[in-house]
């Protein structure tokens, strides 16, 4: 029991809680344990605060980088990333990986201080005045701003809920910095806040659309399963797995889909790609859009004759979002619903005897596969001097295969291709890239994420270009001591390090700095440089990072003659004289 003291005290002074906190406690409720960001007017105190209360505060050199980390540990927790930045420039800054979030159907959470409502709304020149909520809106799969400190705990409900429910995308919070120093009395503001109960609700497929879609693969003579990011985000591993074989049908894993069953599964087709495309009659789209990435779904990739004609194929589509069916080709089986239970749907559809597909086309898959792993490895056992970047590759293809658990972040345009066509990925998100857009810059953010969240070691093979985008997070990575290991697959340049202008002067807008020393970056902050111009001084390199997890840069010397322009999609660049 206490005295009365106390009690006088506290009903003659009613204890405050403010905006910052608020904002702490509305997190923290909702389970979220990290945030991304960068410090400075007006969330600076928010930053520490939150450090001082338990969550774990990730600050970066660039709001972009921050961002890109938060979306992607959106993708590998199915829990909003959240990214922290400053009015105006920090904001805009953090604006690309929103966008980039919304597109890959990544939960995320932009959260940004912003000046005066009442001065930028009469454009009367505040610091770092901006309309933030507007310009977001285009590229968010929702937006919103609060305004008073009681409304703090629905606000961070709502981009909970807008960031994971349904199609997952990022949200973007406006957080004006008046709100920041609001008090309210305590026990209102602790009543304030909602722990948001069943945040992304599962979404049952309707039993007709089940069916519809069996009966279609069920006559199929030729089918194929493609599985994209949305099926490795659903977590629905074992189900996957189990779908997939008990159907026998072979299947593609889209590039972050990779690891979802094991490449080196006996009805993995990624080998025979090529074949089983044009090839297939019923195909069923598990979690991908057909989108450029597929060819639309039409076209030479599909068998057909012109680039905007279809086919032939049918298609059984499993996702989310129920507008996504006849996007670009018409889906035959739409079947909306999380991929979770629709895949357990689906499953349970099957029955006991369900055929496998015929043997005719599982033989000349299994045949098409066999020649194609022969011919990529004759390729591979070269040893060239200068490395190219199959023999550098084949390298980071043993390492990764001996390290199951280790992430793999990947980005560049020779260095992303060449990457996801030989290294085989073992289990389910494990690698991560350049999604849906091809950007540029997600490198140093996804290693610190994907650190942070998993506790794993880091494999980055970086093309030189796509490393400078976020090369200063290197000293993000040294001071958080993550246990991340970055190859730059050193070409002096981008694409290749060959091109010359042909007025002399300055040097062509492809090349870069011949033979930089990358890997003194590292060194400049207390990590591990490497200077690799064999397959075995990288593996070296790559052996030493993985045992000590202290962070390494290896700079891996490939034939600036090795590269294609723009890699696999040479196809999409406009050249001059170029035909339609
Ligand atoms: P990829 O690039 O690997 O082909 P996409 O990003 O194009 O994959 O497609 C992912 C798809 O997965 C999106 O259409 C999205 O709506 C869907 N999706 C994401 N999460 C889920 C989920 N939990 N359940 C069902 N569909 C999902
Ligand atoms: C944000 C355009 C696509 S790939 C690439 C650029 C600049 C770099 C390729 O060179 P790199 O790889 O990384 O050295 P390699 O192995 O072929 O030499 N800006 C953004 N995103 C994209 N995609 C570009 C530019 C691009
Ligand atoms: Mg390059």
């Amino acid at each position: 029991m206490g005295t009365a003291e106390p009690q006088v005290a506290a009903a003659t002074q009613p204890q405050t809680i403010d905006g910052f906190q608020l904002v702490i406690d509305a997190l923290k409720l909702n389970g979220i344990d990290t945030i991304y960001g960068l410090p400075g007017i007006p969330i600076t105190d928010l930053t520490r605060r939150a450090q001082a209360e338990g969550l774990r505060v990730l600050a970066f050199r660039h709001e972009q980088s921050a961002g890109y980390a938060a979306s992607i540990a959106g993708f590998l927790t199915q829990k909003p990333g959240i990214c922290l930045t400053v009015s105006a420039p920090g904001f805009l800054n953090g604006l690309n990986a929103l966008a980039h979030a919304t597109v890959n159907c990544f939960p995320m959470i932009l959260v940004s201080g912003s000046s005066e409502r009442e001065i930028v709304d009469l454009q009367q020149g505040d610091y770092e005045e901006m309309d933030q909520l507007a310009i977001a809106k285009p590229v968010a799969k929702a937006a919103f701003r609060v305004l008073h400190a009681e409304d703090i705990g629905i606000g961070i409900a709502r981009a909970i809920r807008a960031a994971v429910s349904g199609r997952p995308g990022g949200v973007y919070l406006d957080l004006p910095a008046k709100l920041f120093a609001q008090s309210v009395e305590a026990e209102a503001g602790r009543r304030s806040l909602i722990e948001v109960v069943d945040p992304a609700p599962r979404q049952i497929p309707a039993p007709e659309a089940v069916k519809r879609a069996l009966g279609l693969l069920k006559g199929a003579k030729k089918p194929l399963i493609i599985l994209g990011k949305g099926a490795a985000y659903a977590q629905a591993d074992a189900d996957i797995r189990a779908l997939v074989e008990k159907t026998g049908i072979p299947y593609l894993p889209m590039s972050m889909a990779k690891g979802l069953l094991p490449d080196s599964h006996e009805q993995c087709a990624s080998a025979a790609r090529s074949f089983v495309l044009p090839g297939a009659d019923v195909v069923m789209l598990i979690g991908a859009r057909l989108n450029w990435l597929l060819s639309h779904g039409k076209g030479k990739t599909w068998g057909a004759t012109r680039a905007k004609d279809w086919g032939g194929q049918k298609f059984v589509q499993v996702d989310i979002s129920p507008q996504e069916a006849d996007s670009n080709v018409r889906i035959d089986a739409p079947v909306v619903g999380d991929i979770g239970s629709c895949v357990s749907a689906l499953l349970a559809g099957l029955g006991a005897d369900w055929p496998k597909p015929p043997a005719d086309w599982l033989k000349a898959v299994a045949e098409k596969k066999t020649a194609n792993v022969a011919k990529m490895a004759e390729t591979l056992a070269m040893n060239p001097s200068p490395m190219n970047f199959h023999s550098a590759l084949a390298v980071v293809r043993d390492v990764v295969k001996a390290n199951p658990d280790a992430m793999l972040v990947n980005e560049g345009a020779n260095a992303l291709d060449f990457t996801r066509s030989i290294v085989d990925m073992h289990k389910p998100r494990k690698r991560i890239d350049v999604g849906t857009w091809g950007i540029m810059g997600v490198g140093m953010g996804y290693c610190v994420a994907a650190a942070a969240v998993t506790k794993q070691p880091v494999i980055a093979i970086e093309g030189d270009s796509a490393f400078g985008f976020s090369g200063m997070e290197v000293e993000t990575i040294c001071r958080y001591q993550l246990p991340v290991c970055v190859v730059v697959m050193n070409n002096n340049g981008v694409y290749k390090g060959t091109d010359v202008n042909p007025r002399g002067g300055d040097v062509a807008p492809t090349v870069f700095v011949k033979d930089a020393r990358y890997e003194k970056l590292m060194e400049a902050f207390g990590g591990v440089g490497v200077y690799a111009r064999t397959p075995g001084e990288l593996r070296k390199g790559l052996d030493d990072a993985l045992r000590s997890r202290r962070p390494t840069l290896i700079n891996a010397v490939i034939d600036e003659t090795a590269g294609t322009e723009s890699g696999r999609i040479t196809s999409l660049n406009p050249t001059a004289g170029k035909k339609k």
